[in-house]
């Protein structure tokens, strides 16, 4: 598997780095590497509730942001970096970022824990029609 240090990462930045590689961790559910669609829309769903439209649009947005090398999917260094950069660049505070990312991260593991309980199964159906146009960013 990958590389431990994240080095592009200020010290500052380490803590909240770690939070997202925990998270990542939690996305990457069959332990890849890499953060598929179908992963991403389970967290997606996680994070909203169940529902499978907030989910979907949810990770469609955050792929669009996250996939620094248009691969289609998302490995840990593009899912680390790219948010820590846009972190650094809005000039947000390391301590609160943090325990906002710890709180997004307690609500996708208890979303996760929800999923599993209510049996949702994993053989999804594909969806009727490919979502491949992305909003239009105007
Ligand atoms: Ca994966």
């Amino acid at each position: 598997m990958g590389k431990d240090g994240v080095p592009a990462i200020p010290y500052l930045w380490k803590g909240p780095a770690q939070v997202l590689k925990k998270t990542f961790k939690l996305l990457d559910a069959d332990g890849s590497g890499t953060i598929s669609d179908d992963e991403g829309y389970a967290a997606g769903r996680a994070l909203h509730a169940g529902s499978v439209d907030a989910g979907r649009k949810y990770w469609d947005t955050m792929k669009g942001n996250l996939d620094a090398d248009g691969s289609g999917t998302i490995e840990m260094e593009e899912y680390i970096n790219v948010q820590v950069r846009y972190f650094m660049e809005n000039g947000l505070e390391p301590t609160p970022t943090m325990g906002a990312l710890q709180e997004a991260y307690n609500k996708l593991e208890e979303g996760h824990a929800r999923q599993m309980q209510q049996g949702t199964p994993r053989n999804d159906p594909p969806p009727a029609k490919a979502p491949s146009e992305t909003p239009a960013a105007e």
